[in-house]
């Protein structure tokens, strides 16, 4: 057990950690014990800004009073209720005020505890939702390779992630993937949204047709692919998308975990692209990332649709323990007035263009093979060193963390996402820290 004059837990074994290289992690430990607002503070004392809002989640910032409070309140006053057959009146508040934010016509909400959840949902809803409007047929997914929809056995079907699904067996059947759209041969060094590759939306016709369409229920993409190093969609590619949808019957489903409240500079990226998804998958900045929870959106038509059967049944079997938890949505409800009070769901608009004039200046920095931006989302992908893929990119995060900055890393593409609440000096700050450590690996 950890004493009060060292935090630092003295055996680290049991902690089976994930997505962590543990052998290594545990002969030399980065432990964080407190936060506020923008930074960490670690078991050493020291304070880390926070440049990539936890694992993409911390929207409003560290311990915001507000969530604090709504947490520590409700949990005094209702704990938990049985999530099947009950009800308590914050999961339905909830829902109300989120589908207020969401695009036009969507205006259910569904229950998770996490992005994997939220996408496992919105998988089965589709396939469900064809069989219910007498097209049992369509029963296929389409995904995309370098896709990242969480580590459930349907997510990880449709991601396209390889070292995410090579060791997992089968998957799921009827599962296939349209090409990804990163091409540094004609897009390096784009700001915003690349200028080419607009065509390869058209890949999903193909697909469509080697299975016939009538076999297809839904496409999964997120609109900007975060988790694989940070892919921004060429322009005109999702709508391109929306409308082969629309000819051929398929849902659109958005995976939001990431893009979902306010990364961009818009409550989603549905409104930044301008193009309406039939079901959106969020979690994280829901609660920014405080308590797990996660929610799927659907348009109008699709709930509906499930809601002409004997009203005594059941009307979709699925649902979580946890789904709409009195905490979790006390801590969701607290996320959403900070937002609002704060502007923060489009304070990343105001933030953009300095932080693209920032992340660009590292061009000429050693190893930089392109940048990438949009909205509060930046990608530096550096030269991998030969037969060590990986190495260079983990050296940077190493030496950053050192410096009392925390980035993340993909392969050897650092990605950075700050809370929503980061000031331009802190930007500042932490481009500066990132062209330090390109110098210095
Ligand atoms: N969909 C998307 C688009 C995601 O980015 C998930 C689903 C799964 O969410 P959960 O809550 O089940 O983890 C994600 C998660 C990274 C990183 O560094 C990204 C995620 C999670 C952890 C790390 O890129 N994305």
């Amino acid at each position: 057990m950890p004493d009060s004059a060292n935090p630092t837990p003295n055996d680290l074994r049991a902690f089976w950690m994930p997505f962590t290289a543990n052998r290594q992690f545990k002969d030399n430990p980065r432990m964080l014990v407190s936060a506020k607002d923008m930074h960490y503070t670690t078991s050493d004392g020291r304070q880390i800004l926070d440049g990539t809002a936890g694992l993409w989640c911390v929207n409003a910032g560290h311990g915001r009073p507000k969530i604090v409070k709504a947490i520590q309140d409700q949990v005094a006053q209702l704990d938990y209720a049985p999530a099947f057959q009950m009800g308590h009146p914050k999961a339905f508040e909830l829902a109300n005020r989120l589908v207020d934010i969401t695009p036009d016509g969507m205006n259910y909400c569904f229950y998770t505890n996490s992005g994997s959840e939220s996408v496992e949902t919105a998988l089965k809803m589709a396939i469900a939702y064809q069989r219910v409007r007498g097209e049992g047929s369509r029963t296929r997914l389409i995904g995309r390779e370098r896709g990242y929809h969480g580590v459930n056995f349907g997510g990880i079907s449709v991601g396209g992630i390889v070292s995410n699904r090579k060791m997992f067996g089968t998957l799921l059947t009827g599962v296939d993937h349209m090409p990804h759209t990163h091409d540094l041969s004609r897009n390096a060094f784009s700001r915003g949204e690349p200028e080419y590759g607009a065509e390869l939306a058209d890949e999903l016709e193909r697909t469509a047709a080697l299975h016939d369409p009538s076999t297809i229920a839904a496409v999964i993409v997120e609109p900007v692919a975060g988790s694989t190093g940070v892919l921004i969609p060429p322009k005109g590619y999702l709508k391109r998308l929306r409308e082969i949808c629309d000819k051929h019957g398929f849902l659109l489903i958005f995976d939001e975990v990431i893009t979902g409240f306010g990364r961009l500079g818009t409550p989603f990226a549905a409104d930044y692209f301008d193009v309406k998804p039939d079901i959106m998958t969020t979690a994280k900045g829901l609660t920014s990332g405080v308590v797990p929870m996660g929610a799927v959106f659907v348009r109008d038509e699709i709930h509906d649709a499930f809601m002409k059967g004997p009203e005594e049944l059941i009307e979709f079997f699925h649902g979580y323990t946890y789904s709409g938890n009195p905490v979790a949505a006390a801590a969701a409800l607290g996320t959403l007035e900070t937002y609002r009070e704060e502007g923060l769901l489009t304070r990343a608009s105001d933030l953009a263009q300095h932080w693209e004039d920032r992340l660009h200046s590292l061009a000429d920095h050693p190893y930089v093979i392109d940048i990438r931006n949009i909205g509060l989302i930046g990608a530096i992908e550096l030269q991998p060193i030969e037969g060590a893929p990986t190495r260079r990119a983990f050296q940077a995060f190493l030496k950053a963390f050192e410096m009392g900055f925390l980035i993340r890393t993909t392969g050897d593409i650092i990605a950075l996402s700050p809370p929503l609440i980061v000031t331009k000096e802190q930007i500042d700050e932490l481009i500066d820290a990132v062209g330090k450590v390109l110098k210095n690996i």
